[in-house]
C-alpha cells in the first residue's frame, strides 16, 4: 500500500453542489443511488476524468446527466470509479447506484448492523464503502437523504432536520432529512432500527427551541438520563464560555453495541458506543458517569470544532480532535473539581502518550505522513493535541486565547481548514510571532527539561537554569527548541512565599518561557535559599529532569499551595522510592523504608481540608506501568510488581487507624453521581484497599462487596478481592455472584471480564483463554475484546509480559483472527505492544518473535501490516 503525504495535497479538479442519497435498506442487499452535482473548477482541463474513492464496492449503475455511461466511458473497481469523456458543461449530475450487505459487513466501517439495527460509521474513510465519492474532508456539500424501509423499522434517522415521511407502498415506509450546512463525508450518518427514545428539549441563547433526543435499545430508556443531562449542560457551556449556538432544529443521540470508536460526531445525529450513553447506579461506575459527561460534551463541541470548521486533510486532524479534547477537558473542570480532574488528565497522558512518543510508534501532532489514517486516531493527536492548546492559552493568555477563538469561527465557518490557519488566528489577535510553537505540532517526541538551580546568598541571587533535550523519533533525527513554557513558584521549605522577582522578560510571576535550548533565569532579593516548584500543573508535556533534594520534594509535598503541584511532588517522591524498590527487589535485595513517604500519604489522606477526590488521587501511588516508564530500559516487570506491593503493605501497616475510618466513611442518603459523593466512594475505596492489605484478611472485603448498593463500591471489593487475594475462597464466591447478577447486562460483565484480565501473576493467562470461551465474550464486538484482551494485554504488566511469551503469543492468535473480521480493531490491539523494546532481553525476544509471526502472516490488512512493520522497525 502506498504511503500519503502531507506536501502532496491538491484540491479536486470537481467541487460538489449537492448530493441527494436514497437508501432502500434490506440486510443483505441494501440499493443506494447518490446522485451529485459537480462542478468544473476554473482552470480544470475538460479532458480530466472524475475518480471518485470506493472501499470494497460494486457498481449497479452510472448515469451521467440520467443518461447511462458507456462502458469504455468509465472503469469500475471496488476501490475506485473513474469516468472519462464527461460533459463540457461546467455543471452535470453524476447517479451512482450501489448494493451492499449490511450484516455481511464486520468491520464496522460503512452501513453496518448492530444489535439487528442499521448504522454507519463513515469517520475517516467509511463513507466510500457506501457510494463512490470524493470521500475526503475538504469537499464540504449540501445532503438531501431518503431512508426506505420495512415497516418493522420504524426509525429512519439521518443528519439536519426531517423533512417529512410516510407510506411507500408494499409495507414500506419511508423518511426524508436534509442538513443544510454543507459538510465533509466523514460526517454522514444514517441509523435505522426499532429503538427506544427519551426526549427533552434546549432553549438556546437566542431563544430557539431544539429537540433533543437520545434513542437506545428498548427497556435501557432510564439508563440514558444521565447521559441527557450531560448535553444540556454542554449546549449551555458552549454558549457561556465560547458563545457558540447549536443550529439545528434538532439534536440526536443514538447508543449502539458494536462500535469501534467512542463516539462519532455526525452532523445533529451522533452515534455512540453505548458504553457512553447507559448509566444508572446498579450498573455503572463514578468513572462511567465522568466519561458519559466528556464525550457527550466532547462529541457536541465538535458541532463547531469539528463539523461548522472541519480538516482539510487528515493530517490536520489534531485541528479538530487536540481542540474538542481540550474544550470537554474544560468542561468537565468547570463542572467537576478543576484540580482533580487535571491530575486526571495528566495521569493519562503520561500513561499513554509518553510511552507512545518514546517508542516505535511515535509521531508529531500534526504528521506528514501516513499509509492508513484510521491508526492515527492516537493519544497523541488527542491528548498531547489538547496540551498543545492548552499551552497555546498558558503563553496567549485567557484574553487573547478567546479572541482567537472568535476569529478562527468567524473568519472559518463554513471551510476546510489548517493548523496554519488556525494558528494565524491566535498570532493575529496577540501580534506574536507563533512560529516557533508551531514546532510542537511538527516535532514528536516528549521533551526533557534539565533543571539546575543555584543560590547565591551573598547576592541574595537565585537562579534557575533548564536546558531542554528531544531524542531522535521515527523519521526525525534531529529537533530543534521548541516554546516551552514552564509554570513554577517559589517558596520557602516551611511553606511560605517568597519575594523576589524574575530579571526577565522571558518570566511572568507564574511562567518560566524556555525558548533556547539553555536558558538561566535569575531572582534577586531573594532573603534565603528557596525551594522551586517547576512545570506546575503540568504547563507543558515535558520530562522534567532534577537533582532536587528530597527535602525539597518533601516540602512540595507538604506545602505546595496548587493541588496539582502537591500531587506533582508526591508523584516525583513516590515514583523515586518505587524505582530505588524495583532495583533492590531485582536483585532480591530488602526494601527500602517507606517511612516518609508513608507519612505524607497518610497525613493526606486524613486530612479532612482536602477534598476527598485529591486524598484518593494521592494514595493510588504510580502505577506499575507508571514505575516501568520511568526505568524506561531493561524492565523486570515482576521486580515492579512485588516492589510495588510490598510498598503498599508497608504504608497500609503504618496507616491502618486512618485507613479503617475512611474505609467506612461513605456518602449517605440516595445514589448521587456528581462529583462530591464521587470522590467520597473513591477514597473510601482506596482506604478499603489499604485495610484490607493490612489486616491480611479477604473477609472485610467480602462485606464490602456485599453491602454494596452502587457499582462503584462493588467493582472496587471485587478488584481488591481478585487482584490481591486471589487464593482466597471469598474471591470466587464474589465473582461467580457478579456474573450472575450481571449475567444479562453485557458492558457489567465487560468489568468482570477486565477484573480478571487484569490480576497480577503469571496465571491470569490461563484465566483470559478460559474467559475467552465465556457465552458473554465474542471477537465480535469491540467493547467485548478490549475488555478481555486489551484490558490483559494493555493493563497486566506481569500477567501479558509472562517470561515466557505466552502472553505475547495470545494477542499475536488473537490480533491474526480479528483482523480478518475488524482491521481497525486488531491494529488498535496491536498498539499494546509498542513498548516491547524497553523490556529485558528475554521478554523482549519473546515479544520480537511474536511480532515478527504477525508481521510474516499472510493477507495482513492495512491497518494491521502499518501498525506491526512499525512497532518491529
Ligand atoms: N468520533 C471520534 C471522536 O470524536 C472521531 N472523530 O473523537
Ligand atoms: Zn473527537
Amino acid at each position: 500500500s502506498q504511503v500519503i503525504h502531507l506536501k502532496d495535497y491538491t484540491p479536486t479538479d470537481f467541487e460538489v453542489e449537492r448530493i441527494d442519497l436514497t437508501f432502500e435498506l434490506d440486510p443483505k442487499a441494501t440499493k443506494v443511488v447518490a446522485r451529485s452535482i459537480l462542478k468544473r473548477r476554473a482552470g480544470v482541463a475538460a479532458d480530466r476524468p472524475l475518480v471518485f474513492a470506493g472501499d470494497a464496492l460494486t457498481l449497479k449503475a452510472l448515469q451521467i446527466d440520467s443518461i447511462d455511461v458507456s462502458e469504455q466511458d468509465f472503469d469500475a473497481t471496488p476501490d475506485e470509479l473513474v469516468i472519462r469523456g464527461l460533459p463540457e458543461s461546467e455543471a452535470f449530475e453524476v447517479t451512482v447506484e450501489t448494493e451492499l450487505s449490511p450484516d455481511a459487513n464486520t468491520t464496522l466501517m460503512g452501513l453496518y448492523r448492530s444489535g439487528g439495527n442499521y448504522c454507519t460509521q463513515c469517520e475517516a474513510e467509511g463513507f466510500r464503502r457506501i457510494t463512490y465519492f470524493y470521500d475526503r474532508p475538504d469537499v464540504l456539500t449540501v445532503y438531501t437523504v431518503t431512508i426506505i424501509a420495512d415497516e418493522s423499522v420504524p426509525q429512519l434517522l439521518s443528519n439536519g432536520n426531517f423533512l417529512g415521511g410516510g407510506a411507500y407502498g408494499d409495507g414500506r415506509h419511508f423518511a426524508a432529512w436534509h442538513d443544510p450546512y454543507p459538510k465533509p463525508s466523514y460526517l454522514f450518518a444514517l441509523v435505522a432500527g426499532d429503538l427506544g427514545v427519551i426526549e427533552d428539549t434546549f432553549t438556546t441563547m437566542s431563544g430557539r427551541e431544539v429537540a433533543l433526543k437520545i434513542y437506545v435499545e428498548h427497556g435501557k430508556e432510564a439508563r440514558a438520563t444521565y447521559a441527557m443531562d450531560a448535553l444540556k449542560r454542554s449546549m449551555r457551556w458552549d454558549e457561556e464560555v465560547y458563545g457558540r449556538e447549536y443550529d439545528l432544529d434538532i439534536f440526536m443521540i443514538v447508543a449502539v453495541s458494536d462500535f469501534n470508536m467512542g463516539a462519532m460526531e455526525n452532523k445533529g445525529l451522533n452515534v455512540f458506543n453505548d458504553k457512553y450513553v447507559l448509566a444508572d447506579p446498579e450498573t455503572a461506575t463514578d468513572q462511567d458517569y465522568a466519561n458519559i459527561e466528556a464525550i457527550i460534551a466532547h462529541e457536541y463541541f465538535h458541532n463547531w470544532t469539528g463539523n461548522r470548521i472541519t480538516c482539510r486533510d487528515w493530517f490536520q486532524l489534531c485541528l479538530k480532535e487536540g481542540l474538542t479534547v481540550y474544550r470537554d477537558h474544560t468542561f468537565s473542570q468547570d463542572q467537576r473539581s478543576a484540580p482533580v480532574k487535571r491530575i486526571a488528565e495528566i495521569k493519562t497522558l503520561k500513561a499513554h502518550q509518553f510511552p507512545e512518543d518514546a517508542g516505535p510508534l511515535a509521531h508529531p501532532v500534526r504528521p506528514s505522513s501516513y499509509k492508513e489514517i484510521n491508526n492515527f486516531y492516537t493519544t497523541t493527536i488527542y491528548e498531547k493535541g489538547s496540551e498543545v492548546i492548552g499551552m497555546l492559552r498558558t503563553i496567549l493568555g485567557a484574553d487573547d486565547f478567546r479572541a482567537g477563538m472568535d476569529l478562527y469561527f468567524e473568519r472559518h465557518d463554513g471551510q476546510a481548514v489548517t493548523i496554519e490557519d488556525f494558528i494565524a488566528c491566535f498570532a493575529e489577535v496577540s501580534a506574536r510571532d507563533l512560529g516557533q510553537f508551531m514546532l510542537w505540532y511538527t516535532q514528536a517526541g516528549t521533551p526533557t527539561v534539565t533543571v539546575s538551580t543555584e543560590y547565591d546568598r551573598d547576592k541574595q541571587r537565585f537562579t534557575v537554569t533548564l536546558e531542554q533535550n528531544l531524542r531522535p523519533t521515527p523519521g526525525q533525527p534531529q529537533k530543534q527548541p521548541m516554546h516551552i513554557p514552564l509554570g513554577y513558584a517559589l517558596m520557602m521549605p516551611n511553606g511560605t512565599a517568597v519575594t523576589g522577582a524574575p530579571q526577565t522578560a522571558a518570566a511572568s510571576d507564574t511562567v518560566l518561557h524556555l525558548t533556547e535550548r539553555n536558558e538561566s533565569f535569575v531572582f534577586d532579593g531573594v532573603e534565603d535559599r528557596p525551594v522551586l516548584s517547576i512545570n506546575r500543573g503540568f504547563s507543558a508535556p515535558v520530562n522534567i529532569l532534577m537533582e532536587s533534594r528530597a527535602d525539597d520534594l518533601v516540602a512540595l509535598a507538604r506545602h505546595e499551595s496548587d493541588g496539582v503541584a502537591r500531587w506533582q511532588a508526591i508523584t516525583e517522591l513516590a515514583t523515586r522510592h518505587l524505582v530505588k524498590a524495583a532495583g533492590l527487589a531485582r536483585d532480591n535485595a530488602a526494601l527500602p523504608e517507606s517511612g516518609r513517604l508513608a507519612d505524607i500519604l497518610i497525613a493526606v489522606a486524613g486530612d479532612a481540608t482536602l477534598e476527598p477526590a485529591f486524598r484518593a488521587q494521592v494514595l493510588a501511588l504510580p502505577s506499575e506501568a507508571d514505575v516501568a516508564r520511568e526505568i524506561g530500559k531493561d524492565i523486570d516487570p515482576d521486580a515492579i510488581h512485588r516492589a510495588r506491593r510490598e510498598t503498599l503493605r508497608a504504608i497500609a501497616a503504618a496507616g491502618q487507624r486512618t485507613f479503617s475510618s475512611l474505609a467506612d466513611d461513605k456518602p449517605s442518603g440516595p445514589f448521587s453521581p456528581a462529583a462530591n459523593d464521587a470522590g467520597r466512594r473513591a477514597l473510601a475505596g482506596m482506604a478499603l484497599r489499604y485495610t484490607a492489605l493490612a489486616e491480611n484478611d479477604a473477609q472485610r472485603l467480602a462485606e464490602a462487596y456485599a453491602n454494596a448498593d452502587n457499582m462503584t463500591d462493588r467493582i472496587n471489593a471485587l478488584t481488591v478481592l481478585a487482584h490481591d487475594f486471589e487464593d482466597a475462597p471469598e474471591t470466587q464466591a464474589a465473582l461467580d455472584q457478579f456474573a450472575e447478577r450481571y449475567a444479562d447486562t453485557p458492558l457489567a460483565i465487560d468489568k468482570w471480564f477486565t477484573v480478571q484480565a487484569t490480576a497480577p501473576g503469571a496465571e491470569s493467562h490461563a484465566r483470559v483463554v478460559a474467559l475467552m470461551q465465556h457465552p458473554g465474550y465474542t471477537r465480535g464486538n469491540p467493547n467485548r475484546v478490549r475488555a478481555l484482551l486489551g484490558a490483559f494485554a494493555a493493563g497486566n504488566p506481569t500477567g501479558f509480559n509472562r517470561a515466557d511469551g505466552a502472553g505475547y503469543r495470545l494477542l499475536a492468535d488473537e490480533v491474526l483472527a480479528i483482523d480478518r473480521k475488524n482491521p481497525q480493531l486488531a491494529a488498535r490491539l496491536l498498539t499494546a505492544m509498542r513498548s516491547w523494546q524497553s523490556l529485558e532481553s528475554g521478554r523482549r525476544e519473546e515479544a520480537r518473535k511474536a511480532l515478527v509471526a504477525i508481521s510474516s502472516a499472510g493477507d495482513l490488512s492495512v491497518d494491521l501490516s502499518d501498525i506491526v512493520e512499525r512497532t518491529l522497525q
